[in-house]
């Protein structure tokens, strides 16, 4: 019976030296240490020892389950360890490689035009001034000589809200309301860039909402020459260098005189092409020196001051700069398009 039992001893010990998980080894513990377990059946026969032999045998017995549970309990906290070992091995991170490039937004194109423009007459000392899309009646039209009754006010072309209430048909009302602040006092230096609004079948060349930017002047001994000056720096800047530009008469009710201003055609170097319409040059913006009726509502006195007033449309300085054929583009934010803009700064 000793016998059997240091075998089952060793035995034991062997199987559980060479254990390779814990569930082996929990199986190995209900085998060896369970109620039907060997040394348990060994024990059951000790009813035919002696009463001498009877206790050390028991003693041996209990003596041996202590050493197979103790060696038990070391291996399963190695295997423990070894288990976790081989999960940190497994999930290790490689902290030096590059992280997933993240996709970046950029811009609007319309946006990025309106603000080089912005930037560069920022740069000429001036401030940018906004207001309301939904101007009174009085701001749109009256305080820009436009009294009631002129053909430029057609109910047809505006979208009106209220008799007195519309949606802005030109950022201009931001100057005249700009230039009531300064109470008569100059000098004003401005330019306003805002969405404005004109009842119009959208086609490649119009849209029912549109963007503008308007640049004023107001103070003493302004002239043409100023507004000349300006103009062609602008056109340069945003064009090229080796671009020309060229004034010829035009009409606006709120400037005299008014002008507008062309520059040189690039596409065909002025022989005339499709672009220029066969003329050399092309249409960029409408300019003037402020009308002194103008002046006076907004509380300047034109024997005082004077000014030059020019406004643009950032669809079409864009569309010209970047040879887009559809201003329509601009609105339906389609992908291909946008990304083409996409330049990451
Ligand atoms: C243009 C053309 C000419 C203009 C005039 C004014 C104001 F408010 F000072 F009178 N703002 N903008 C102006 C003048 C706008 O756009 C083609």
């Amino acid at each position: 019976m000793r016998e059997r039992l240091q075998e089952l001893k060793s035995e034991a010990l062997e199987k559980i030296k060479h254990s390779s998980n814990l569930k082996e080894l929990n199986d190995l513990r209900v085998s060896y240490l369970g109620k039907k377990g060997p040394i348990t059946e060994v024990l059951r026969g000790m009813g035919k020892l002696s009463a001498e032999e009877r206790p050390k045998i028991g003693a041996l017995a209990n003596a041996i389950r202590e050493s197979i549970s103790e060696v038990i309990t070391e291996k399963r906290s190695e295997l423990e360890k070894a288990a976790v070992q081989k999960k940190l091995e497994a999930e290790t991170i490689d902290v030096t490689l590059p992280g997933r490039p993240v996709k970046r937004g950029s811009r609007h194109p319309l946006t990025k035009m309106i603000e080089e423009v912005e930037d560069l007459f920022i740069g000429m000392g001036y401030k940018v001034a906004e207001g309301p899309e939904v101007e009174i009646d009085y701001y749109n039209f009256e305080a820009l000589n436009l009294p009631k009754g002129h053909p430029a006010r057609d109910m047809q072309d505006s979208f009106y809200i209220t008799e007195d209430l519309l949606m802005r048909t030109h950022t201009s009302p931001v100057q005249a309301r700009t230039m009531e602040k300064h109470k008569g006092k100059g000098p004003v230096k401005i330019i306003c860039p805002g969405k404005v609004y004109r009842r119009d079948n959208d086609d490649a060349t119009h849209s029912h909402q549109f963007t503008q930017i308007e640049g004023l002047v107001v103070d003493e001994n302004i002239t043409m020459a100023d507004l000349k000056g300006t103009l062609e720096v602008f056109a340069k800047k945003i064009f090229g260098e080796d671009r020309e530009i060229r004034l010829r008469p035009s009409f606006f009710p709120f400037t005299e005189p008014s002008v507008e201003m062309d520059i040189s055609c690039k596409i065909c170097g002025g022989e005339g092409c499709r672009v220029c319409k066969q003329t050399g040059w092309i249409e960029i913006l409408g300019a003037g020196m402020v009308h002194p009726n103008v002046l006076r509502m907004a509380g300047f006195d034109p024997e005082k001051y004077t000014g030059f007033a020019f406004g643009m449309g950032p669809e079409r300085i864009a569309m010209l700069k970047y040879g887009i054929d559809d201003i329509r583009h601009f609105y339906t934010n389609d992908i291909r398009f946008l990304q083409q803009f996409s330049v990451q700064e």
